[in-house]
């Protein structure tokens, strides 16, 4: 940890370093001094944010805004450096860092449905306060990012790229993602008709900050994917997460299922906060944003493990594999209960 200790001066900051979080992606450590605040400290994978500075600068514009619109959780703190700049960048390493929030706790995995509304709630506050905050104002930081179809050509690519005999291994998946296609077209055409709004883009549990007592929400983070988007994507990916019985990686997957109370849940904690926000477009497609963010995820997750788990962080060597898997569940489950969340989110 000698480079942490080392970048954690360029802020101000000495003290013990540990490993913080689940994110796949980036890197993120905890600084701890001998008294005073903790700090957040994150090296950010260039590979992925090709331009971190407009992450950066992303951020900032998005807390300003939340500042002033009566934002009603924790907002994140950007420290800077000692020299007074919003990030340290040397060489491939850009690393910036935050105030941790302390006395709070996280979730991977919940069957609560008080926790599930309450979820949903906070990520539709996070759109409500965000609404008059103009999308082209906000940057683009993984050109594609919730694009469908430019995920299913680079999973088809991957498909062709596939190392040693993995394609073998998933071909059953494989096939599955390739007779399903057809929704990234749906998608296109679906969103063709959507505002564009500035959406969260990583609606999962694990980034809503609890009080410890887990009954109220202290904070929403990871702003590092907030882009245009649509809100169908949000709360699918937030259903993806919060329905899900099982967890993201569950080998077991008799554990995993689409759970319709938590659906319930979620729909009524997300429709109902942005009643009078929503467009008739946009509320009409929920649903299918639950479809399309599992199907893309599962692409998503096949994909890399496809190419030798080149994206994901992994902690074991089947993860991505297991990932892809629960994923491909979770769509087909979904399927064989579509009347019934029909009836649920026409309900709300
Ligand atoms: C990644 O790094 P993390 O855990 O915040 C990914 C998301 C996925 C998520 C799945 C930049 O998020 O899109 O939904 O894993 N982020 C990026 O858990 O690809
Ligand atoms: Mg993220």
């Amino acid at each position: 940890m000698n480079k942490q200790v080392e970048i954690a001066k360029k802020f101000g900051y000495e003290g013990r370093i540990e490993i913080l979080g689940e994110g796949h992606i980036n890197n993120t450590y905890l600084v701890i001094p001998p008294e005073g605040h903790k700090l957040i400290l994150q090296k950010i994978n260039v590979q992925v944010f090709r331009k971190p500075e407009e992450l950066m600068a992303n951020l900032v514009k998005i807390l300003d805004h939340l500042a002033q619109n009566r934002y009603p959780y924790k907002p994140l703190r950007i420290i800077h450096t000692t020299s007074g700049e919003p990030f340290w960048s040397e060489g491939s390493g850009f690393w910036r860092a935050l105030e941790y929030i302390d006395d709070c706790s996280t979730l991977t995995h919940t069957d609560d449905l008080h926790i599930a509304r309450m979820t949903a709630e906070a990520y539709a506050i996070f759109i409500k306060t965000l609404a008059d905050l103009p999308p082209v104002v906000i940057r683009e930081t993984i050109p594609g990012f919730h694009d469908p179809e430019k995920r299913f050509a680079e999973f088809m690519h991957a498909v062709n790229e596939s190392v040693a005999d993995r394609a073998d291994q998933a071909r059953s998946m494989i096939e599955h993602a390739m007779a399903f296609s057809g929704i990234t077209h749906r998608y296109a055409e679906i969103a063709a008709g959507l505002p564009l709004r500035v959406t969260h883009n990583d609606t999962k549990l694990s980034n809503i900050l609890f009080d410890n007592k887990l009954d109220r929400v202290v904070a929403i983070v990871d702003f590092d994917t907030i882009m245009p988007g649509y809100v169908m994507n949000d709360f699918g990916d937030l259903a993806r997460s919060i329905c899900n019985t099982g967890r993201e990686d569950e080998a077991d997957l008799s554990k995993v299922s689409f759970s319709t109370r938590m659906f319930q849940a979620i729909s009524e904690g997300y429709a109902g906060t942005l009643k009078g926000t929503l467009v008739p477009g946009e509320r009409e497609n929920l649903l299918f944003g639950v479809r399309i963010m599992i199907y893309t995820q599962f692409l998503r997750f096949l994909s890399d493990y496809l190419l030798g788990d080149k994206y994901y962080r992994i902690t074991y060597p089947e993860q991505n594999l297991n990932r892809a898997n629960v994923h491909l569940k979770l769509f087909l489950d979904l399927q064989g209960k579509e009347e019934e969340l029909i009836e649920i989110i026409n309900a709300v």
